[in-house]
């Protein structure tokens, strides 16, 4: 029997070793051990001859790009569950399917929705850069308090799986759970957190504001400084969507002004850029799209992607997760 070539599979970075390990086993693979990123024309370049394409975050998948690649492209697989990297509706029209990695980063990314949470109450982020700096002096009674998250209201934006399991780990410290989503949820996913359905009304109500919202057009700048002079004074915000739906400018202002007490980021907008007035903030906390990085959670991501791939390239069936 004529030995069967496999698909080839372009991964457009460099993936965990368990992912890249798989991905080589099923199939004739382009890696990238430098992890450089392409721009979209080099990537458009990169695909010419492959049946898949593996990306994440960050790559330029646009309508041009998308429309740049070659005929031979039937899959790409990301390696989020966020899309906004990806014009969905032009590779819709060129019939290339798009797949995402849902719930097997919901607990990693609440982790760290919970550890900004945390942060940014009790000034971890200033108490580590005093140290660090060798500027202790000692302890004192009134040295960096922070306060306490127990009894206060968390509200949720996006009470997706991200923002549910977050609602879990945060009920452990004591936090009252409120929301606001499109649509209310089902008494059992609630479980008991109070719905919002009005954005403005549900900011008025909150101590801390945890953002789950995708990116993209339609949520561009959601939180501006209208929305931000609703939130209580003394309030604490927390984004580990995407950095797009937080405006900058009012962020830093409201930081600066002591409107807002704190607030924890671990996604920018147009990142690995950050917004200048974060660096001098002393009460913003920043992290670097850790949201999904465990090992564990970001082989799961891997797999899922493969599993996709595997679907659509090895057996010519649908995919299992369209984006
Ligand atoms: C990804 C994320 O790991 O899944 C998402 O949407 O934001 C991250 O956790 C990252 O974007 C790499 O693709």
């Amino acid at each position: 029997m004529p030995e069967t070539t496999p698909p080839r599979l372009l991964l457009t970075r460099l993936f965990p070793p368990n992912v890249e390990a798989r991905a080589a086993r099923d199939y004739s693979v382009q890696a990238n051990p430098t992890d450089k990123v392409m721009s979209g024309p080099e990537l458009a370049e990169a695909a010419k001859g492959f049946d898949g394409i593996m990306c994440a975050a960050g790559d330029a998948l646009n309508g041009q790009t998308i429309a740049a690649l070659p005929d031979s492209v039937k899959i790409i697989a990301t390696f989020s569950v966020g899309t906004d990297h990806i014009d969905l509706a032009a590779a819709r029209a060129r019939g290339i399917a798009v797949t995402n990695t849902p719930d097997v980063l919901s607990v990693a990314t609440a982790e760290i929705a919970m550890l900004l949470i945390l942060t940014a109450c009790r000034r971890g982020g200033e108490a580590e850069r005093l140290v660090r700096a060798r500027q202790w002096t000692g302890w004192a009674p009134t040295q960096l308090m922070g306060i306490t998250p127990e009894g206060k209201k968390l509200g949720i934006l996006g009470m997706g799986r991200i923002g549910q399991a977050l609602a879990k780990m945060a009920r452990g410290f004591g936090m009252e759970i409120h929301y606001h989503n499109r649509k209310q949820l089902p008494a059992e996913e609630a479980a008991g957190a109070v719905y919002h359905p009005d954005a403005e009304e549900f900011l008025g109500s909150i101590d801390v504001l945890s953002m789950h919202i995708p990116g993209g057009a339609a949520t561009r700048h959601w939180l501006n400084a209208e929305r931000i002079a609703r939130l209580r004074p003394g309030a604490i915000v927390v984004n580990t969507g995407r950095g797009s739906t937080v405006d900058d400018a009012a962020l830093c202002a409201a930081l600066e002004s002591g409107h807002l007490r704190a607030a924890g980021l671990d996604v920018f907008d147009g990142e690995p850029k950050i917004f200048e007035g974060y660096h001098s903030a002393p009460n913003v906390v920043l992290l670097p799209h850790l949201g999904s990085a465990t090992i564990e959670t970001r082989d799961a991501m891997g797999f899922r992607c493969l599993d996709n791939l595997d679907a659509v390239l090895l057996r010519g069936e649908a995919p299992l997760h369209p984006a």
